[in-house]
């Protein structure tokens, strides 16, 4: 039996390999390891042997099986890749064959929001200044008025740098930045991405975008403040979008205020996004704070302002009803190609 088994091991790997093509290579396939072929034959010899032959016997037919499917595997792949050389060889090209369809990419809502709202402000006079994500301890907290020792710091969980500086944890440096860096009276916006070190959860990133907004000037108020960010909310939204103002404290302003917006994911009945409550954190602001001018090199008692943070991530988020943040910043192509 086993000179047999030997046998058909020589034959198979001889046709295997003489098998020009893969219709012939199948061929040999069904021959040998078929249902009816000559190895699973084989098997049914089994009862010509006695029960102490048997496993051995059994045994050299499986492997047997193996040797010949690996051969086959082996032959097919190159088969295939003799197939391809040839394909790649010839120098025949036809013209007429379709081309391949072109993806076409598109702007990530991000990009979108933050385009519409430069356009919005540069209209009304801002400038769009860039400032840097790694960003000094001085203009991330001194400067806005939060010395080491103040408890404001622990609202925002910092990311740090290994040279001393940190990741910037909200647009705000751009402030002082920019009072250092423009002549008053002058308006800016200062979109940008931030860093914080905390949990993420539906609402919550650790690397997010936000737009800050600043007015310096000798006469502003909380009016006009209250308008301008109306006049933002309305003509992103394009409808009536459901606000409610709040006093907020940030060391920086003084007035200051949340400015919170309805969910638009649950329509303010509540979910994982505004955590059950109808409500949005989105745009704190208020009027800056003596020190911070002063910080900038201006003289409080002549200069004055307005500022804001507004929460791009989630206005994307209420704008498109994105029901968790994660979506924006996680690369995954199904979420970004809704936005075509
Ligand atoms: C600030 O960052 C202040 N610098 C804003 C400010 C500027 C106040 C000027 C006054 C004057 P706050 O930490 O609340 O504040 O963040 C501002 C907005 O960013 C929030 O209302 C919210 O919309 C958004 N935000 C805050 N943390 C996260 C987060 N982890 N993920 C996504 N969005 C966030």
């Amino acid at each position: 039996m086993s000179e047999m088994i030997r046998e058909i091991l020589v034959a198979a790997a001889g046709e295997v390999e003489a098998a020009a093509d893969e219709r012939v290579l199948k061929e040999v396939e069904v021959k040998y390891l078929g249902k009816k072929g000559l190895v699973t034959g084989l098997m049914n010899r089994m009862r010509e042997l006695t029960p102490a032959e048997r496993p051995g016997f059994g045994k050299s037919v499986n492997e047997a099986k193996d040797t010949i499917q690996r051969q086959i595997d082996s032959r097919r792949n190159g088969l295939k890749a003799q197939v391809l050389m040839k394909e790649v060889a010839d120098p025949f090209y036809d013209p007429t064959l379709p081309g391949l369809p072109e993806v076409e990419g598109s702007l990530h809502p991000l990009t979108v929001i933050t385009q519409e709202l430069e356009e919005i402000f540069r209209s009304m006079g801002f400038i769009i200044p860039d400032y840097p994500e790694a960003e000094s301890e001085f203009f991330n907290f001194e400067a806005l008025n939060i010395p080491s020792d103040h408890p404001a710091r622990d609202m925002q969980d910092t990311f740090w740098l290994k040279d001393g500086n940190l990741l910037r944890t909200h647009t705000s440096p751009g402030q002082v930045r920019a009072m250092r860096e423009f002549a008053p009276p002058f308006r800016a916006i200062f979109p940008g991405k931030v860093y914080r070190y905390e949990a993420v959860d539906a609402s919550h990133e650790h690397t997010f975008h936000q737009v800050e907004g600043l007015m310096v000037d000798r006469e502003v108020s909380v009016a006009n403040l209250i308008h301008s960010m109306k006049v933002l909310l309305g003509r992103i939204f394009k409808r009536d979008v459901k606000i409610r103002l709040r006093p907020g404290y940030f060391p920086f302003v003084e007035p200051g205020f949340e400015l919170d917006i309805e969910c638009a994911v649950c329509g303010g009945k509540g979910c994982s996004v505004c955590k059950k409550s109808g409500w949005v954190e989105l745009l704190p602001c208020g009027l800056v704070h003596p020190n911070v001018i002063r910080f900038g090199g201006l003289d409080p008692t002549e200069w004055h302002g307005w500022a804001f943070g507004l929460g791009l991530s989630r206005l994307v988020m209420m704008k498109y009803q994105v029901n968790d943040i994660r979506h924006l910043m996680g690369g995954d192509l199904r979420f970004l190609e809704q936005f075509r």
